[in-house]
């Protein structure tokens, strides 16, 4: 059996989507902006398919949903604009980001302090959440932009977007959520949470990779990254990758129909692994249920390193995740972990297990037996974890 638990990181593309995509390779390939047959074949498709997005985020027909490659280019984007548009040109000099943002944001933040611009990185409580007073706390007159996540890729957190939305509003500070990991996972609704800018990204909700999607609330328009055409109404220059627009269009939709699912029968399956999980003493789970996305485990085994349990996963043919994969080559402690503050020994150990509709219960039981055994296995070669019998404390 082969197990994928690592959908945070990417997703299995939808067949619906991939039959949806399919037709644009290799019979309707023409550039949209030309004028000839080829090009209107792509047309209603298009425009469709950008129906089908608007809808799914519930943005205004006058707002703008620019297509991008990725979330990096629309994280990069939003803070570079910003940047541009009020940093450069004085009139703000402040933004805030959480501490646990991607790297992309993170990256690109840090980039903007070597220009000058003054970063608030905010903290997460002991649960791994951004708490909306903080960012209250941190709001200057000179915050040009407020970028916090929707939901953390490594544990499942939800951050209290709709209040942080609503305190942006009432001190007429711009707010940008990275809502990556949120589409799909539960309801996303830009018009109730009072948000300005919104990035997601198709391969994470069962669409193709390299494609991905800026919302901009009409009024509120960056300055392009791309300069050089017409397309995406000039916000973003470059042919249109007419396969991927239809393709996040359609996982948009399939995402939509499948949330109830999502919330329920992934959660189940999700609840069952942890429940498993967490029988294993010494095991720790960061945030409480109730306030992660139905899909997402992040679980730490005292005694053993992360690289270590996924080697053992990974040779039984389960794939998980010690961090983001962006960072899995490194040897480094998870972020999030070390912004909660965890112990050293404790940070190292953390392993995502990241479901999704396509997981079954039958994975789920076959990925329980193989952590039980590989806990076993490690703990008894483990430097520092004193193996415990039953009824004796462990060393650490
Ligand atoms: N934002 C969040 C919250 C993410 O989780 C990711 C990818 C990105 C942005 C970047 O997305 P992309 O479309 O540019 O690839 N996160 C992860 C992860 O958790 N493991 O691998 C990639």
């Amino acid at each position: 059996m082969r197990v994928y638990l690592d959908n945070n990181a990417t997703s299995i593309v939808d067949p619906h989507v991939f039959e949806a995509m399919e037709p644009f390779f290799v019979k309707k390939y023409g550039n949209p902006s030309s004028l000839h047959q080829f090009a209107s074949d792509t047309h209603k498709p298009l425009k469709e398919a950008m129906q089908k997005i608007y809808a799914g985020i519930n943005a205004k027909s006058e707002d703008s949903v620019v297509i991008t490659s990725c979330a990096t280019e629309s994280n990069n984007w939003v803070l570079k604009s910003i940047y541009f548009e009020y940093i450069l040109t004085g009139r703000k000099n402040h933004i805030i980001v959480s501490e646990v943002e991607h790297p992309s944001i993170i990256a690109t933040a840090k980039f903007l302090e070597s220009k000058g611009c003054k970063v608030t990185y905010l903290p997460i409580n002991s649960e791994g959440i951004v708490e909306a007073h903080t960012v209250r706390d941190f709001i200057t007159d000179k915050t040009a932009l407020v970028s916090i996540m929707w939901v953390n890729n490594e544990t499942g957190a939800i951050f209290p977007i709709e209040e942080i939305g609503e305190i942006c509003a009432a001190k007429g500070v711009l707010f940008h959520t990275d809502a990556v990991q949120a589409i799909g996972k539960l309801p996303v609704n830009v018009q109730k949470a009072n948000i300005d800018y919104l990035t997601m990204s198709a391969h994470k909700f069962h669409g193709p990779k390299g494609v991905g999607a800026l919302y901009m609330k009409k009024g509120k328009e960056l300055t392009p990254l791309l300069h050089g055409g017409s397309q995406m109404n000039g916000f973003r220059s470059g042919t249109l990758n007419v396969a991927g627009i239809v393709g996040m269009g359609k996982a948009m939709e399939q995402a939509i129909d499948a949330l109830d699912f999502e919330m329920s029968e992934v959660k189940e399956l999700r609840d069952r692994l942890e429940d498993a999980l967490l029988e294993i003493p010494d095991t720790f789970v960061v945030t409480p249920r109730a306030k992660r996305a139905a899909n997402t485990i992040l679980i730490s085994f005292r005694g053993i390193e992360g690289e270590a349990m996924l080697w053992d996963l990974n040779r039984a043919n389960i794939a998980a995740s010690t961090g983001s994969a962006c960072a899995s080559e490194d040897l480094e402690s998870n972020p999030v972990m070390e912004a909660i503050g965890a112990e050293a020994d404790l940070a190292h150990t953390a392993i995502r297990f990241s479901l999704s509709r396509y997981t079954t219960g039958e994975e789920i039981d076959y990925t329980i037996e193989v952590v039980k055994n590989a806990v076993d296995r490690l703990r008894a070669i483990s430097s520092s974890y004193a193996y415990a019998p039953e009824g004796h404390e462990s060393k650490l």
